[in-house]
């Protein structure tokens, strides 16, 4: 899937000073940061499955946030949430998969059981790699900044069909990749570790992943993303 000539005009975050749009009223907003991981997963898979005229993006300014954000969207008051037949869908992980199941589109989730099977346990593990590659940044004691990626590297073994984790690009890459964007640059800058060296496999999913316009249109300016890991180490 190609966005082609596609060049997406983002809108201004909307802040404390910022009315909320006409919410219900049949428009299908995405609610988001740009800066935000989360968010990005469902910004590539609303990308990927060519529906950048159908679901409009909604930045929200997190450090300055509409009251109504909270009141009126999302009662957790994250990003990102989606607008869509009346209802707000909020968690990333539940949105990749419902955008999946209820938009048109090519579909990043196999039919076949045993890559299901194997999806939901990486997509499991999503939450317990980030709180451990977290823990090695912060220098706690008995990690390494190694053994998370060399998991990674493990599951990238499973399916040959393909570079990726299920094989073909899916909702896996989709969860993993706004971290490895963010984890890949600050290793290497910050701590001296190529989370590539020895790993053959992450070599091609870092080269094949960027290859898909659907995710390289949210990257974000990479200076950007090593302040924002500095000011969350720094906060945990
Ligand atoms: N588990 C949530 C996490 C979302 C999240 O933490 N979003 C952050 C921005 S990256 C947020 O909205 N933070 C605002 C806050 O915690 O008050 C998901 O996967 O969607």
């Amino acid at each position: 899937m190609a966005l082609g000539n596609f060049h997406e005009v983002i809108p201004p975050a909307l802040d404390s000073t910022s009315d909320p749009p006409a919410l219900f009223d049949g428009t299908k907003r995405l609610y988001t940061a740009l800066l935000c991981p989360f968010a990005q997963r469902v910004w590539i898979t609303r990308n990927y499955k060519g529906l950048q005229e159908e679901i409009k993006l909604v930045p929200i300014d997190l450090k300055n946030r509409p009251a109504w954000y909270k009141e009126k969207v999302n009662p957790a008051n994250k990003v990102p949430a989606l607008e869509h037949n009346s209802q707000i869908i909020p968690e990333s992980l539940d949105l990749i998969k419902y955008i999946d199941s209820n938009f048109e589109g090519p579909a990043l989730y196999p039919d076949d059981p045993k890559k299901r099977e194997f999806a939901e346990e990486l997509l499991s593990y999503t939450d317990t790699f980030n709180a451990a590659v977290f823990r090695s940044l912060r220098g706690d004691a008995g990690t390494d900044f190694g053994a998370p990626f060399d998991y990674l590297e493990t599951a990238l073994s499973m399916f040959d069909d393909g570079p990726f984790f299920l094989g073909q690009f899916s909702l896996v890459d989709i969860a993993y990749v706004p971290f490895i964007e963010r984890f890949q640059p600050f290793l290497l800058e910050v701590k001296n570790y190529d989370i590539t060296v020895g790993r053959p496999k992450m070599v091609a999913w870092v080269e094949e992943i960027n290859k898909i316009d659907g995710y390289t249109h949210t990257k974000c300016d990479r200076q950007q993303l090593l302040d924002q890991i500095k000011e969350k180490i720094s906060l945990v």
